[in-house]
């Protein structure tokens, strides 16, 4: 017998990471890390289990409820029954001529929102969009889970030209120049693994330890000494929530002893005296004096001091972890941020500034793109209906009610058909139960997906779709320096179809195939976009290759800005000749727009506003918990939860509790035991314990995206999925952003035997 020759490594991308790879003599595939990148994250491992696992999803599906013509009974916990792909189409096709044509655009929520895969191409959300515009548009989702608290402020403050958020300053404008970096939330790099659209050179550990070696001082504030992993740092163990309380502190210290920088305020913000009047206490009688923050944050004023009086003496530079303002009244530590960021005087300057969030994402700190990487083209969406992103199950709840987001007042449509492609809502949403009673009102739900996440496990209808490394494509993410060929690697599961085919095949029995392929195939797709951006990139890089060569070596330079800048300095330079477009043309550290909004919860000016669940309400006495839900480190969100890189952070294959030993001890659990953890939502989930004096006393964390593996009748999750339990509120009436990452939970013993999972098997199917 003559042994197989060794198939070659082939370059492949995700937002966790470029590697290479080739497959197994298993079907499966091996994977290592690629040569551009210096500090390549475990989680490229991942894809490694999960691409024969047996939770992908091998043929189309139909739910038998739905099939049986009793529509809505059961949705979540039924059977399903297999179909051919024949039907399967045909079943959609029908579905979108019913209801386009009675109820047209207004009753389809094609929002769809979710991370998908890397590739330009493949992108499953914009596949859907572009999709669902050849019938006329869909009900779309505005901001995003990530930011939506902050993409809705921060344009009231600094317009959408001063937002950091797509021009944060640079690493390299930091070291050397920043002396004392303060991170509220730390510097989680951890999540500087993830780059949308194809993670290549990680650099953020590399320059956290650079900044620490050029004589940085780091201070991690919240509630996680791990969220500033990479240097010694101070750590101040705020209560989670109060951040806001303790920059109005800080901004007290500042003016009681005559340490803001007057002439900045003057020259480029304005609102500043009704801000300050706020903080002495002059408007309202309540100075936020250090020692009133003191009961809030459950830190002493002393240390609140002596940071404000460091921070007033060095170059400082604020970071706000995107996870403050994923929280109630998650505005306010925003905008607060960037105050105090301009009392200090330092905005524009090097090393110092604000930011949301260095380390959060693996693009902050990167050098920006001189050119849009190439997008797939969309359409026109023809619908004015929206939602916030995250009022998904509002929406699904109370269609005709009114809604406000950011001085508008709206109404939620009557959905019948929801259509998700690249997205898990039953990882990524809060009440996850309440969701499953949203997820009951439409008449039909139909998914996209490579596995039977919980989401799959809610459609009537089923696809099974294509991994990336069962395809071709393109990757590019913002601020990386590399575009990559994402060759594939192993031929697809089963009877898996890429999503573009899919829509291709759906739109044909509209006689929209056309209209939706062009007459291409995914790569001619691949190398129209190629070919598209080649032609913009051409003056800047004259040297970037043609698509056989690209794809041959497998990866192109991207065209970086390659000057060290600090965010705003451009303003701080000229702020007449350049001004902000916000409606004074300054920092506005009092907005005249949301003051006259007329919202409580989001007035004129930053404020402390308490949420309603923390420590100090009422609600502490039954659940003393604060519970913190971020995001994982073992993989992106709940993706490939089953890899070797997630299931390393579990035990017993169910999520950790990390807790303080105190804590433990005074509830009568051990590392290793099982623990329920219970809301005000008459919900819980069970997870295992872990022990950390690096945990804030009084705080459990509880990473997100553990498949959810519910008990229905029970409401319990019993693989551990935190968003079983966490609160369905949008941060105020200005954003109304997710606000997942906190709320209070109680946490007990669990003495029976712990309930068997069904997560990483498929759901039962009859037979065909
Ligand atoms: N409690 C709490 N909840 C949170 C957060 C938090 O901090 N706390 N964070 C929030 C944040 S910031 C975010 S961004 C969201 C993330 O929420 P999501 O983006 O919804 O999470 P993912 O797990 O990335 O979901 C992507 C899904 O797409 C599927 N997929 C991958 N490739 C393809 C493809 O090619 N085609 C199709 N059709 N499907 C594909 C994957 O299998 C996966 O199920 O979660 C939010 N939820
Ligand atoms: N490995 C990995 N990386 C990721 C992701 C992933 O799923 N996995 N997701 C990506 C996505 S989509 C996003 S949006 C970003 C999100 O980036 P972030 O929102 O910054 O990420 P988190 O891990 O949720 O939160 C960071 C830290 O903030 C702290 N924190 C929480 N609440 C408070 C508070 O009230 N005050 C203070 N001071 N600290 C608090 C928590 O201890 C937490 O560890 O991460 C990205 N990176
Ligand atoms: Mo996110």
């Amino acid at each position: 017998m003559r042994a197989e020759p060794e198939r070659e490594f082939l370059s492949h991308s995700s937002h966790w990471g470029t590697f290479q790879a080739r497959p197994t003599a298993d079907g499966g595939i091996e994977v290592r890390p690629h040569e551009l990148d210096p500090d390549p994250y475990d989680l490229i491992h991942n894809v490694t289990d999960a691409v024969r696992h047996p939770t992908r999803i091998d043929r189309p599906y139909v739910r038998r409820g739905w099939l049986d013509g009793d529509k809505r009974a059961r949705r979540g916990r039924d059977t399903f029954v297999p179909v051919t792909w024949e039907r399967a189409i045909r079943l959609v096709a029908d579905e979108i001529s019913r209801v386009y044509g009675e109820s047209g655009p207004e009753a389809v929520f094609g929002g769809s929102y979710g991370w998908s895969s890397a590739g330009r191409f493949h992108h499953a959300q914009s596949q859907v969009h572009r999709f669902l515009n050849l019938y006329g548009g869909y009900v779309r989702g505005v901001t995003n889970y990530s930011l939506g608290a902050a993409l809705v402020v921060v344009p009231h403050v600094v317009g959408h030209n001063g937002s950091m958020l797509h021009s944060s300053s640079t690493w390299s404008d930091l070291i050397g120049n920043c002396e004392l970096f303060v991170g509220f939330g730390g510097i989680a790099t951890k999540n500087a693994a993830v780059n949308a659209g194809g993670a290549v050179r990680h650099v953020a550990r590399g320059a956290v330890r650079d900044l620490h070696a050029a004589g940085c001082r780091f201070v991690n504030i919240g509630p996680l000494r791990s969220d500033l992993p990479d240097v010694p740092a101070q750590w101040i163990a705020c209560r989670p929530g109060t951040d806001t309380a303790l920059m109005l502190a800080l901004a007290h210290e500042l003016i009681a002893t005559d340490r803001v920088d007057k002439a900045f305020l003057d020259s480029h913000t304005v609102g500043y005296e009704r801000l300050r009047d706020y903080i002495t206490g002059a408007a309202d009688g309540r100075p936020k004096s250090p020692e009133w923050a003191a009961g809030i944050c459950d830190i002493p004023a002393s240390v609140i001091r002596k940071l404000a009086a460091e921070m007033a003496a060095k170059r400082t530079f604020i970071s706000v972890a995107p996870a403050l303002q994923r929280a109630e009244h998650g505005e306010q530590p925003v905008w607060m941020g960037i105050a105090l960021a301009a009392m200090l005087g330092g905005i524009g300057l090097p090393g110092s500034g604000f930011s949301v969030g260095h380390g959060s994402m693996g693009n902050y700190g990167n050098h920006p793109n001189l050119l849009r990487n190439p997008p797939l083209p969309q359409g026109r969406n023809g619908c004015e209906a929206f939602i916030p992103v995250a009022r998904i199950a509002d929406m699904l709840l109370h269609p005709g009610e009114e809604f406000d987001f950011d001085g508008g007042r709206h109404t939620y449509p009557d959905i019948r058909l929801v259509y998700w492609a690249g997205g898990n809502p039953f990882h990524h949403h809060q009440d996850l139960f309440r969701l499953h009673d949203a997820f009951q009102r439409p008449e039909t739900v139909v998914v996209h997906e490579p596995f039977w996440t919980a989401t799959a496990r809610h459609a009537d209808i089923v696809l099974p779709v294509t991994m990336t490394v069962e395809r071709e494509d393109i990757a590019a993410a913002s601020n990386e320096p590399e575009m990559i060929a994402m060759r594939r690697i192993v031929p697809p599961y089963a009877e898996a179809r890429d999503d573009y085919r899919i829509f291709a095949d759906i739109a044909a029995c509209h006689r929209l195939g056309e209209r939706f392929t062009e007459g291409r195939t995914p790569c001619e797709w691949i190398e129209a976009l190629y070919r598209d951006w080649r032609e913009r990139v051409r003056e800047l890089a004259p040297d970037t290759p043609a698509f056989a060569d690209f794809w041959e070596r497998g990866s192109t330079a991207i065209p970086l800005d390659p000057a060290p800048h600090s965010w705003l300095d451009w303003y701080r330079a000229d702020p007449e000749g350049r001004p902000l477009d916000t409606p004074s043309g300054r920092i506005e550290l009092y907005s005249e727009t949301v003051a006259g909004f007329g919202y409580d919860d989001c007035p004129g000016h930053p404020v402390w506003r308490e949420p309603e669940e923390w420590p100090g309400s009422p609600h502490a006495r039954e659940y003393p918990f604060v519970l913190v839900a971020n995001q994982p480190s073992g993989k992106l969100h709940s993706q490939l939860d089953m890899g070797s890189a997630s299931m390393a952070t579990k035990q017993r294959g169910r999520e950790s509790v990390a807790m303080h030993p105190a804590d433990a001890a005074r509830i009568g659990v051990a590392a290793g035991d099982p623990v329920r953890v219970r809301s005000r939502r008459q919900a819980s989930f069970l997870g295992i314990v872990t022990l950390s004096d690096g945990v804030r006393p009084g705080v459990v964390r509880v990473p997100t995206g553990a498949w959810l593996d519910p008990d229905f009748d029970d409401r319990m999750c019993v693989s551990g999925n935190p968003n079983s339990v966490t609160r369905d509120v949008g941060t105020s009436r200005l954003g109304q952003g997710a606000t997942g990452q906190l709320c209070l939970v109680a946490v007990e013993p669990w003495n029976e035997p712990l309930p068997p999972l069904t997560v990483r098997t498929p759901p039962v199917a009859e037979a065909r």
